[in-house]
């Protein structure tokens, strides 16, 4: 039995809980899974059994739990020998500034555009907000391509944590075909053929819960 479990939401909509998710997976690191369905009866009763905020993601590991997707990315590292994050110390601090830039901005982009993994085609109003958010991840994205791109695909050339947290972010490129350059589009559709991110897909294409106020656009 692995002795890691990772406490997720609906994965069509839990944007938080992919991020974790997915750098497990590419750290190799073996833990089970727990799904609670968001904005349910059972959520609001078991989540809090694990989470100290009620939200999900959470991973439990012993005693110990740890909430906010981020600090759990951290910890997976650890467990990986530091695997999550790049080798270089400069491009681990450069790495680190943008997995902070994704826990904690892109308000604008990120109410007006849910993650549903599912949808396709949707268009939304694209307010100078929600545009000002897109110059910014275009410019993010591109640049650590201009530096890293002869060590690999990712945004530091291998994948890491910093990938973990955008990858939510690509998803929401390809429901709401969001205005990118392209090279930042390079990025999404590296991230988008990952296997271990399509093997989420999978399980969200085979989910049946709806949550209406998730599903944004015409
Ligand atoms: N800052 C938290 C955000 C977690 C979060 O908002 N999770 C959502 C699902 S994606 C949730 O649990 N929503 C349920 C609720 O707020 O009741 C993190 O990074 O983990």
């Amino acid at each position: 039995m692995p002795e890691l479990t990772l406490v997720i939401g609906t994965r069509n909509y839990s944007s938080w809980s992919l991020r974790p998710w997915l750098l497990l997976r590419h750290l190799g690191l073996p833990f089970a899974e727990r799904v609670y369905e968001l904005e349910t009866p059972e959520f609001a009763r078991e989540v809090p059994r694990w989470s100290p905020t009620g939200r999900v993601p959470v991973l439990l590991h012993g005693p110990l739990r740890v909430w906010e997707s981020l600090a759990i990315c951290e910890y997976a590292s650890e467990l990986a020998g530091g695997r999550g994050w790049p080798e270089d110390a400069a491009a681990r601090a450069r790495a680190r500034a943008v997995a902070a830039e994704m826990h904690a901005g892109f308000q604008a982009l990120r109410s007006a555009c849910p993650m549903n993994t599912r949808a396709r085609g949707r268009r939304v109003p694209l307010t100078p907000a929600v545009l000002s958010d897109l110059r910014r991840l275009d410019a993010l994205w591109s640049d650590c391509r201009r530096d890293f791109a002869a060590a690999g695909p990712w945004l530091f050339g291998h994948f890491s944590a910093a990938d973990a947290m955008y990858a939510p972010v690509a998803l929401r490129v390809r429901t709401y075909d969001l205005p990118l350059g392209e090279v930042a589009r390079g990025w999404c559709a590296t991230m988008l053929a990952d296997p271990q991110l399509q093997e989420w897909l999978r399980a969200a294409a085979a989910e049946t819960r709806v949550i209406a106020s998730d599903e944004a656009g015409a």
